[in-house]
């Protein structure tokens, strides 16, 4: 069974939390963390560096014994190092962690104290009103826990988007491998680019269902079959996501992609639309009568329906229909518009690479420009940069200028917004700077008039560029901070400055409404991988696939310029 950064990742954490609950030296601990981090962010399958034999030591924070345990995962699908602690600890304990105001001290005393070993029994003791009389708990930390028991208990589970994709990608490689698949595609929410997928929507057109169907449940990722017929499958992957299969004739391509792609809400304005016209529109075609008007591909369905087709991530009935019909879509930015990438870190904070890494790395890329943003002194757990260690960075920046033909690297700092909205350096060393990118890095909590009060200052600072990570939200981790977005998207555009899009799969914001938001008030957005590594930059494809659900085009977005309009207008942000 193939496996993936995310099942490596998982492993590492279960053995940090399982040592955390024993009580296990904090810096062993700490190093499973890091590990588990490092490698579920990895932008390249570490299987494939498995089996090619590459040296794993080489990643950033894995020693030989990491190393070790990740050959070991690969290759066996298992971790003994796990299975040992599994044994010795009740198997489920580690989802009590997950419940907020819970650390590993808790839990241990919930498990000694109470017998408390799973969620269910959590929430059974509360309710009966057994933990308040725990030390250290007491009857307002019992209703606590009790409320976000349930809320965890009743939550569904979405996975983001690049995690989805390295399953997604495994399993259509593996269905390609029968001979009899004429086309395959990914549909659902999966190619709308949402920043999270429920499920995985695989649509294939052959002449051969039962092949397919048959290489479909021969998938070594299977836990359970739900359904196999002839030409539907559903199934629950090991990684506990879903996938359903639908098997259709060549023939019906365009019109089953379409329906499986949805949205739900869009399939169902373009039914109207076709009913409208006296027509019928399913998964099989579009039809008058018996006569069926198209449905070989989605460009036919649309162009019969009066429509130009419509790219994925619109397909959300939020006036897509309208523009496909007056010849008014935007023409969508791609990946290969971006010149140039302008938030990313190295190995001076706490990026993983070297600057000349990084630069050639976006020089392969094909970019013209890089801007090095890296952390101010306030974040000392990343060795913020201090005004002399920027200084230094910056002449290190001018020589390896004078070395690079038709690409710069651009001089920035990812400045901490404080809590009163001023800057966590000196005016007179952000004005030396290319760039100055400004994100909050800390009490994310602040009230919604000081919050935006906090950021409205920061925006007004006579240096500031671009405003990064706006919303500061982790997907399903951390919640968007309250801010009055639509105000800072005016400030923006008054003081002439900049929005980030950081494409960061975790982050995602400016999400897509927020995107539209920008665009309606002609502020530039910056799609920014806030790479930590070489291999991150690979993350701008989820950014720019944000961006198009946002309605953005090339027009739309700061870094599709070219060097010197990109310059100019960076400069005109300066007071
Ligand atoms: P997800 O999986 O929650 O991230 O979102 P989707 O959009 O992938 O939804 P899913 O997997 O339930 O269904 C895939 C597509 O199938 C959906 O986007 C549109 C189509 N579809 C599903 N149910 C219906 C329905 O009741 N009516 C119509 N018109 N289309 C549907
Ligand atoms: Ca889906
Ligand atoms: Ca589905």
């Amino acid at each position: 069974m193939p496996i993936h950064n995310a099942d490596i990742a998982a492993i590492f954490t279960e053995i940090a939390d399982l040592l955390e609950i024993e009580g296990a030296n904090p810096f062993r601990i700490r190093a499973y963390r890091n590990a588990a981090r490092i490698v579920g962010e990895w932008s390249r399958e570490l299987r494939t560096l498995v089996e090619r034999g590459e040296d794993l030591t080489r990643l950033p924070g894995i020693g030989a014994d990491l190393a070790a345990k990740i050959r070991e995962i690969v290759e066996t699908g298992k971790c003994r190092a796990l299975e040992k602690l599994r044994q010795e600890l009740p198997p489920a304990i580690t989802e009590l962690l997950h419940i907020p105001g819970l650390g590993p001290k808790r839990v241990r005393t919930l498990w000694h104290e109470l017998d408390v070993q799973t969620l269910e029994q959590l929430a059974r003791a509360a309710r009966d009103g057994r933990i308040r009389a725990l030390p250290g708990f007491g009857a307002k930390t019992e209703a606590n826990i009790l409320q976000a028991v349930e809320q965890h208990l009743s939550q569904s589970k979405r996975l983001k988007l690049a995690i989805a994709a390295q399953y997604a990608d495994s399993l259509a490689a593996w269905l390609k491998g029968a001979p009899a698949v004429e086309r395959i595609e990914v549909a659902g929410s999966f190619r709308r680019s949402r920043e999270t997928v429920g499920d995985l929507d695989l649509l294939v057109a052959t002449h051969d269902a039962q092949a397919v169907m048959r290489r479909f449940t021969a998938y070594e990722e299977m836990r359970d079959v739900l359904a196999a017929g002839e030409t539907r499958g559903s199934v629950i992957l090991k990684s506990g996501l879903q996938v359903d299969l639908r098997v259709i004739e060549p023939e019906s391509w365009g019109a089953a992609l379409l329906y499986f792609t949805g949205s739900k809400a869009h399939n169902i304005a373009l039914r109207r639309l076709a009913q409208e016209a006296g027509l019928k529109l399913n998964e099989y075609g579009l039809f008058r009568g018996r006569q069926r008007l198209a449905g070989g591909s989605e460009e036919d369905v649309y162009a019969a329906l009066g429509l130009d087709w419509i790219p994925p991530e619109l397909r959300e009935d939020r006036g897509e229909i309208g523009a496909a019909r007056t010849h008014r879509l935007p023409k969508l930015v791609t990946l290969a518009d971006l010149r140039g990438d302008l938030h990313v870190h190295t190995q001076a904070t706490d990026g993983h690479d070297t600057l000349e890494a990084m630069a050639a790395e976006a020089q392969r890329l094909g970019f013209e420009y890089l801007a090095i943003t890296e952390h101010s002194q306030r974040l000392k757990m990343v060795h913020g940069l201090d005004a002399r260690r920027l200084r230094e960075q910056c002449a290190k920046i001018d020589r390896l200028n004078e070395g690079f033909k038709g690409f710069r690297l651009l001089k920035g700092i990812e400045v901490d917004i404080l809590e009163d909205g001023r800057l966590d350096l000196p005016d007179d060393v952000l004005g030396e700077l290319d760039l100055v990118v400004a994100a909050i890095h800390s009490r994310f909590d602040l009230p919604r008039a000081k919050q935006t009060e906090r950021i409205l200052r920061a925006l007004d600072h006579p240096y500031v560029s671009i405003l990064a990570h706006p919303s500061g939200r982790l997907i399903d981790a951390r919640p968007p901070f309250d801010v009055d977005m639509a105000r800072i998207v005016r400030a923006a555009k008054q003081r002439g400055c900049f929005l980030e899009l950081n494409a960061h799969p975790e982050r995602l914001d400016l999400t897509d409404s927020d995107c539209l938001l920008a665009k309606d008030e002609g502020v530039l957005v910056a799609i920014d991988s806030d790479a930590h590594s070489r291999a991150d930059f690979a993350n701008l494809r989820f950014g720019v696939g944000q961006a198009r659900r946002g309605w953005l085009e090339a027009k739309d977005v700061l870094n599709t310029r070219p060097l010197a309009e990109l310059s100019s207008l960076l400069a005109r942000t300066r007071k």
